[in-house]
């Protein structure tokens, strides 16, 4: 054999086994519980709308005792295309709205009671909220959920079984009735005094048995596989602690609910952080209003959450690896009030203003390491601007780093970090670092990443900067970084 053959050869041979090394480098084996597909799409949403229009729109209430007349209900413009539009326009995902809140007056003409749009005078008694919700938010690309109170001080019945069938027979209806519901909204506000068929008196029901609500989801699910349940406690979606509009800055997904349920007291701290190593994956929510009640009140329009405030919230719950689910109250006309339709349009605008240039992607990306080094796994996969490529470390690797140089300084005011979720949530903690006087500077030093976890920079001045992970819960699994 000549020397050239020779080479040939050996560079073949050492090619065959590069290649196979490179194949024999599995993904990383998910970590924890990961989230369902219809999880895992609710957390792609970040934003969503909660509407709280009612009886307590006409009465400027914000819990109706049970007694008002549906005589009341009476929005005269009402436009659900106008919130609808509003909604899109401004970034939103998806609606839920109240199709009954606490007063029992159910927005949709329901065969099972009286105390509903039927006996109003909105559109002659014709009209139907529910439908009229949810057919817009299919033609503006919205997902439609419902919030159905189980709390009903209207109802005679409420504390009895009864109760308990009818609340079922309406939520047949409306998961028969109104196409693909994507989340199914439980409040935790259950039993207090109210109207209760003509009682008026306090009624207290077992919180956590009284609703029997493992039949109550079964039965939804056979009607509708996919729908997420939202309560205090689950199963799908966790309630945060809060109606301030702030997830924990530590915030897993994982939490183990055996011991919680809708209404259970003290557990605020709990729901807004959750637990590391939890046994199911049920993120937090993040519900808050733009304006001080959740319903509609003249005296509030001068008390509307401005753009800017908007944007404090986005950060402290899409930010912090939650979604937003951010209620704008239509007023008595059935429209959003142009107030807050204007700072919903100027808060759409900032965030794109914010995100304008994103640095990271024309940097150049280099780690300490990455998986069986190979470039399946390499560090360049966070700034791809695909999803679903991501930088991983071997296994039993829980400390890395990686560095983003932009060869210029820049002036930088957030960093965004996602973790590549369909594997778990896996960082514990990580410190933030720039590059200044020649040396590494720290700027921050946070827990957890999780779907998404924006950190505000404050304009540091800086040519790099590095992110260094102290501790996970497996080997990390980063799918996406960007510098603004
Ligand atoms: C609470 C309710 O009592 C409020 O009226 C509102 O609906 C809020 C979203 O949940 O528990």
């Amino acid at each position: 054999m000549n020397k050239l053959l020779h080479l040939l050869s050996i560079t073949l041979v050492l090619s065959i086994v590069s290649c196979k090394k490179e194949s024999e480098v599995l993904p990383p084996q998910p970590v924890g519980p990961v989230p369902s597909s219809e999880q895992l799409a609710w957390h792609k949403m970040e934003l969503n709308a909660f509407v709280h229009f009612s009886i307590n729109t006409f009465t400027d209430k914000e819990w109706g005792y049970g007694d008002e007349s549906p005589q009341l209900f009476n929005p005269t413009e009402f436009n659900a295309d106008q919130w609808l539009q509003t909604l899109q326009e401004a970034g939103f995902k998806g609606i839920i709205l109240t199709a009954k809140h606490h007063d029992g007056f159910v927005l949709w003409p329901s065969a099972y009671t009286e105390h509903s749009v039927k006996n109003s005078p909105f559109m002659d008694g014709k009209g139907d909220v529910v439908k009229e919700v949810s057919d817009a938010a299919q033609k503006y690309g919205l997902k439609f959920g419902v919030y159905l109170s189980p709390w009903d001080r209207n109802r005679a019945d409420y504390g009895t079984s009864s109760y308990v069938d009818y609340y079922r027979k309406q939520l047949e209806e409306l998961f028969t009735n109104y196409g693909p519901v994507f989340e199914m909204w439980f409040d935790g506000a259950n039993g207090g005094d109210g109207y209760y068929g003509g009682a008026n008196e306090k009624r207290t029901i077992d919180r956590q048995h009284y609703y029997d609500w493992p039949t109550t989801l079964k039965m939804v699910d056979s009607m509708q596989p996919p729908v997420l349940f939202f309560s205090d406690a689950g199963p799908d979606l966790r309630w945060v602690g809060n109606e301030r509009g702030v997830a924990g800055k530590t915030n897993w997904n994982t939490i183990t609910p055996d011991t919680l349920y809708a209404g259970k007291s003290a557990i605020e701290d709990l729901l807004q952080s959750g637990t590391p190593g939890g046994s199911k994956w049920i993120p937090a929510e993040v519900d808050v209003s733009i304006r001080p009640g959740w319903f509609y009140h003249t005296a509030q329009d001068s008390l509307v959450r401005s753009s800017e405030n908007l944007f404090q919230l986005y950060l402290t719950s899409v930010g912090r690896g939650s979604n937003l689910l951010l209620n704008i109250p239509p007023d008595q006309k059935g429209l959003f009030h142009e107030k807050d339709v204007a700072a919903l349009l100027v808060f759409r605008f900032i965030l794109k203003k914010k995100k304008k240039k994103d640095y990271a992607k024309e940097s150049k990306i280099m780690a300490d390491a990455h998986r069986g080094t190979n470039p399946t796994y390499a560090p360049t996969n966070m700034i791809d601007g695909n999803a679903d490529t991501y930088w991983a470390l071997d296994d039993g690797v829980t400390q890395a780093s990686f560095e983003i140089d932009m060869g210029a300084t820049q002036t930088l005011n957030y960093l965004v970090l996602q973790e590549y979720i369909s594997l778990g949530q896996r960082v514990q903690a990580f410190d933030v670092l720039v590059w200044q006087n020649d040396g590494w500077k720290k700027v921050a030093n946070e827990t957890t990443i999780g779907y998404k976890r924006i950190l505000p920079l404050n304009s540091v001045k800086t040519s790099k900067i590095k992110v260094a992970i102290t501790t996970a819960l497996g080997c990390p699994v980063i799918s996406n970084v960007e510098v603004y």
